[in-house]
């Protein structure tokens, strides 16, 4: 099973959407191995957005993404990153499939709701970034048998 970062954007936290956008990862079947809400830090954020840094939205972005908390989290599951983004939509949400979650939540890019990694290799390095060993959770599922043939 593959794991994946995902963030509740600061945004998305002030809208009252936390609990809508966990459930659509929780009912699609993901399961959640860590999860925490915080304040990112702003070298945290700079690290994060690292390969963005000299794009002309960089500011305005490490700005938006340190103004409130965040909710971070790690899922688990079957091809989970691109699982994750193709349910996230394109990174504009007026550009992103209906259904998705930024075309269902967001209008500009630049609020547009939630991050989540968009390679494997972007995965480890996002979820080491921000979550310690010990911060994730290996548990048992039960219903996974009724989620995976
Ligand atoms: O991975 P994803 O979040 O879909 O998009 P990226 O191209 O990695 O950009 C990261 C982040 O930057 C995006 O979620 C919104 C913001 N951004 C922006 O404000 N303006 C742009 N033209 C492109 C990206
Ligand atoms: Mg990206």
């Amino acid at each position: 099973m593959e794991r994946t970062f995902v963030m509740i954007k600061p945004d998305g936290v002030q809208r009252n959407l936390v609990g809508n956008i966990i459930a659509c990862f929780e009912k699609k079947g993901l399961k959640i191995v860590g999860l925490k809400m915080m304040r990112i830090p702003r070298d945290l954020a700079e690290k994060h957005y690292g390969e963005h840094k000299d794009k002309p939205f960089f500011g305005p972005l490490v700005e938006y993404i340190t103004s409130g908390p965040v909710v971070a989290m790690v899922l688990e599951g079957k091809d989970a990153v691109s699982t994750v983004r193709e349910m996230m939509g394109a990174t504009n949400p007026l550009k992103a499939a209906p259904g998705t979650i930024r075309a269902t939540y967001g209008m500009d890019i630049g609020r547009n709701v939630v991050h989540g990694s968009d390679s494997p290799a972007s995965a480890e390095r996002e979820i080491n970034l921000f979550f310690s060993p010990e911060e994730l959770v290996d548990y048992r599922r039960d219903v996974d048998r009724w989620i995976y043939e």
